[in-house]
């Protein structure tokens, strides 16, 4: 195999989410989350887990930078929790909630690592809940009164602003299929709801452009490439409403102003589309400097009549699976990033999040020997970089993730770190998987 070499000034990164690692869930003035609200009753989250203390990153920040100084990582890309801030979601702000974000992203500056940020990463304040959540529209314009005080307080150290980390997840996750906080089961809600979450974002847009900031701002979706599992006509048609519910009805409004017609046409026979106007259009359609894409797995889709609402099922292929039961595919990666790059302008990439779940072990001389997970990881930077071969703008990779945390509803159960965490010591122990990728970075490839 010949040499691989990423372009000069890639950045090479890890991520992690706020509510997955921080802890201190009501320490310092915090105002409680939906995530808070949701892990605390009982059958919502495996074995009734919680994120009360997580990887207690709030109180190890210090140790955890120097963790990330070793990995010798450009870019660490982390999410600010907004109850931490603003407690109530709108109003008073914490001092001692931004001054945590200070010092960390001061932190991490002064060992010359930059922070990316985004805003929200799921864990909205409980009270915004109270009065209807994102289906309601004045979260939006509380989102933007958040942003707008987080620019004018972290940003001089925050070179990457990300809004919103997946918008499908806490549309339809969160509000269709209720397994995520705040648990709603309604898929009208859910379309609400995603709209309302791309005008917080467009509104956002627009006041960073307004505020004194430097940097970029942008967004993360995740993304699936999705192949039709036959021939026929009734799967490719199949396929391609997946394509339209997980991918294109974020990627279009945000970047061509407008909605996928095929999906209106299909939700407003099966549930409420919400109204939106064409100022809306303009707001979410506001240019962003980069797009995030969050990729870990494909799907190949038939036609099912029972399937409400899309009529349509994934079918799985025999590939090797992780431990989320997420099939592995490697090229998907590639046809992914080309795709977006030929629909959607050549627009600048940053690869937000990509890694494996895995079943690790501490080994009798005290290592992780994840050889699944730096396979896995291998594999997609080959195709990154295949896609950088093709002139797909891509200018950085964040691996999912720094360490082992709190997976959501599937609890601690789901180790997605290139660091372990003994969750009852809280001793890290950087992975095989870590170790090579610290190679990786400092070659700038392999
Ligand atoms: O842990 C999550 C993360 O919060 C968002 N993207 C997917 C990851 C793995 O499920």
């Amino acid at each position: 195999m010949s040499k691989i070499k990423f372009s000069e000034n890639f950045l090479w990164g890890v991520a992690t989410a706020s509510y997955q690692i921080e802890g201190a869930w009501n320490e310092d003035g915090k105002g409680e989350s939906i995530w808070d609200r949701f892990s605390h009753i009982p059958g919502n989250v495996i074995k009734g887990d919680t994120g009360d203390v997580a990887c207690d990153h709030y109180h190890r920040y210090e140790e955890d930078v120097k963790l990330l100084k070793e990995l010798g990582i450009d870019t660490y890309r982390l999410s600010l929790s907004w109850p931490r801030i603003i407690p109530d979601g709108k109003g008073k702000t914490n001092n001692k909630g931004i001054d945590f974000y200070k010092r960390l992203t001061s932190l991490l500056r002064e060992n010359g690592i930059k922070p990316a940020v985004t805003l929200y990463h799921w864990d909205l304040p409980q009270k915004l809940q109270d009065i209807g959540g994102w289906s309601n529209r004045d979260v939006a314009g509380y989102f933007q009164q958040y942003a707008q005080y987080c620019f004018k307080e972290l940003g001089d150290y925050v070179s990457m602003w990300i809004t919103h980390n997946e918008p499908w997840v806490v549309s339809f996750l969160g509000n269709w299929y209720g397994t995520h906080a705040p648990g709603v089961k309604d898929f009208s809600t859910a379309l609400l709801v995603s709209h309302n979450l791309l005008l917080s974002h467009g509104k956002t847009v627009k006041a960073f452009r307004d505020s004194n900031c430097s940097g970029e701002i942008g967004i993360t979706l995740n993304l699936t490439p999705l192949y039709s599992a036959s021939d026929s006509n009734n799967d490719k048609e199949a396929a391609k409403r997946a394509d339209g519910y997980y991918n294109r009805w974020f990627l279009d409004p945000v970047l061509k102003g407008r909605y996928p017609k095929d999906m209106i046409d299909w939700y407003s026979r099966k549930a409420c589309v919400p109204e939106f106007t064409q100022t809306d259009l303009e707001i979410i359609n506001s240019p962003v400097d980069f797009l995030g894409i969050n990729y870990y797995s494909s799907g190949y889709v038939k036609e099912d009549k029972n399937e409400w609402p899309l009529e349509a099922c994934n079918v799985e292929t025999g590939r090797d699976k992780t431990d989320m039961g997420w099939e592995i595919n490697p090229p998907g990666l590639y046809d992914l990033l080309l795709r977006v790059h030929k629909d959607y302008n050549g627009i600048k990439i940053y690869i937000t999040e990509n890694g494996r779940a895995s079943n690790d072990i501490i080994n009798r001389h005290g290592n992780v020997e994840d050889d699944d997970r730096l396979d896995y990881l291998y594999k997609h930077f080959i195709e990154a970089y295949r896609a950088q071969q093709s002139n797909v703008n891509l200018a950085g990779y964040y691996v999912w993730s720094f360490m082992d945390n709190f997976e959501w509803a599937e609890g601690y159960a789901k180790r997605f770190g290139i660091t372990y965490v003994d969750y009852k010591t809280q001793e890290r122990i950087i992975k095989k998987s870590g170790h090579w990728y610290k190679e990786v970075i400092r070659n700038n490839g392999f």
